[in-house]
């Protein structure tokens, strides 16, 4: 397997701030908002967006997660032909009336995104949610599509991204493998 960086440490802070930004812009009122990553690595990608928001404008945004996995784990995590499933919530705050923006690391057919919609409502009635990604890779099944992104990057189908936090991967940064 060959792996190509294509996004180092710094430019991936950079995105992740500007997202940071982003959200602000287009928000008038940022005292509803709520922030729910998507495990695992969308959970640290929303705790980088919830520091920057805390830093650019002092709030303290409350950050959840949800777990949400192929339908079985019993397969390898690369036969992605499975439904995802949601496996379980954990939101700080009760959603409803709320503007909730889901953070994942990649964006891939929209599966797991339409799961956390599912699993979101069942939670209560959010005034609206968003859909911030780190990478969109391209390759859509379903009518979603991303509010606020990182990096666009073109894949093959064969191609996997992948994206490492330095919280589980001791670094940040995006790389392409061929596989
Ligand atoms: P992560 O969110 O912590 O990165 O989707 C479950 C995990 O499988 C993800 O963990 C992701 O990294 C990894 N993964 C890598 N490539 C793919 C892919 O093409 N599809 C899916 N569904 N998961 C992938
Ligand atoms: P989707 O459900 O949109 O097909 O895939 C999105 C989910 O699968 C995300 O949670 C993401 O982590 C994971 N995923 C899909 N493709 C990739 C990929 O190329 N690399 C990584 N790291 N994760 C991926
Ligand atoms: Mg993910």
């Amino acid at each position: 397997i060959m792996a190509k960086q294509v996004v180092d440490a710094v430019t991936m802070q950079r995105a992740l701030t500007r997202i940071s930004y982003e959200i602000i812009e287009q928000n008038k009122d940022l005292s509803d908002l709520v922030l729910v990553g998507i495990k695992t690595r969308g959970v640290y990608l929303a705790n980088r967006i919830a520091e920057r928001l805390n830093q650019l404008e002092n709030l303290a945004v409350p950050v959840g997660d949800l777990d949400i996995r192929l339908y079985r784990d019993d397969v390898h995590k690369a036969d992605y032909r499975k439904q995802p499933d949601v496996k379980g919530a954990d939101l700080p705050v009760p959603i409803t009336g709320k503007h909730v923006v889901l953070v994942d690391d990649v964006l891939f057919t929209g599966r797991t995104i339409r799961a956390a919609l599912d699993a979101l409502m069942d939670q209560g009635r959010p005034r609206k949610i968003s859909l911030a990604v780190l990478v969109d890779r391209g390759h859509r099944e379903l009518p979603i599509r991303p509010d606020f992104v990182g990096k666009n990057i073109p894949t093959s189908r064969h191609e996997e991204i992948n994206v490492q936090v330095k919280e589980i991967d001791g670094q940040d940064g995006i790389s392409i493998a061929k596989l």
